[in-house]
C-alpha cells in the first residue's frame, strides 16, 4: 500500500490549522501510520528539500521550515501520494483551486500550509529522513471493508 509524507508547515500549527488539515485527509479514508511532533534543524531541512538547493527561494524556504515545530505525519492508502497532492492543491495558494487545503487556508507561497510527496518514490526517501522503521505502525482497521 502506498506512503505518502505529510508535514503540517509552523505556519499551519501557529494558525490553529493542523486540526483540521489531519482532519480533512483522515476523513479521505487515509490511514495515519506514524506521526510526530518535531522543530526540524537546518540539517535536516536542507536534506528534505535537496532538491530546491540553488534556487532563490532555498534560503527563505529553509528559514521558514526550521521557523517554529511542524507535526509529520505518514499517511498509507492507495494512491495515497495523488491524492494528498490534488487535496493539497497547487503550491501557489493564490493559484490554488478552493476546496484544496492551500485554495482554502493559504494565501502565500512561502505559507502554504503543508507539504505532500510528490511521489511514491520520494515518499520512501523523505519518510527514512523522519521516521525509523519501529516509528511506523502497521494495524489493520475495520472500516478499510467500507473505504475499499
Ligand atoms: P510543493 O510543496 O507543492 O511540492 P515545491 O516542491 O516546488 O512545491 O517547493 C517546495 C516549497 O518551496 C513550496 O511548498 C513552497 C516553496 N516554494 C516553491 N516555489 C516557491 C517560490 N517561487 N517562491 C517562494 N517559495 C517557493
Ligand atoms: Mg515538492
Amino acid at each position: 500500500m502506498e506512503r505518502s509524507l505529510v508535514l503540517i508547515k509552523p505556519d499551519a500549527i501557529q494558525r490553529s490549522l493542523a486540526g483540521q488539515i489531519i482532519s480533512r485527509l483522515e476523513r479521505k479514508g487515509l490511514k495515519i501510520v506514524a506521526m510526530k511532533m518535531l522543530h526540524m534543524d537546518k540539517d535536516l531541512a536542507q536534506r528534505h528539500y535537496a532538491i530546491h538547493k540553488g534556487k532563490a527561494f532555498f534560503d527563505d524556504l529553509v528559514t521558514f521550515i526550521t521557523s517554529s515545530p511542524l507535526i509529520a505525519i505518514v499517511f498509507q492508502g492507495e494512491n495515497a501520494v495523488q491524492i494528498i497532492r490534488q487535496m493539497m492543491g497547487e503550491t501557489d495558494p493564490a493559484k490554488a483551486l478552493g476546496g484544496t487545503i492551500r485554495g482554502d487556508f493559504g494565501i502565500d507561497v512561502g505559507h502554504n500550509l503543508v507539504h505532500g510527496s510528490d511521489s511514491p518514490q520520494n515518499a520512501c526517501q523523505e519518510i527514512d529522513l523522519f521516521f525509523s522503521a519501529q516509528e511506523i505502525f502497521d494495524y489493520d482497521r475495520d472500516l478499510d471493508t467500507w473505504v475499499y
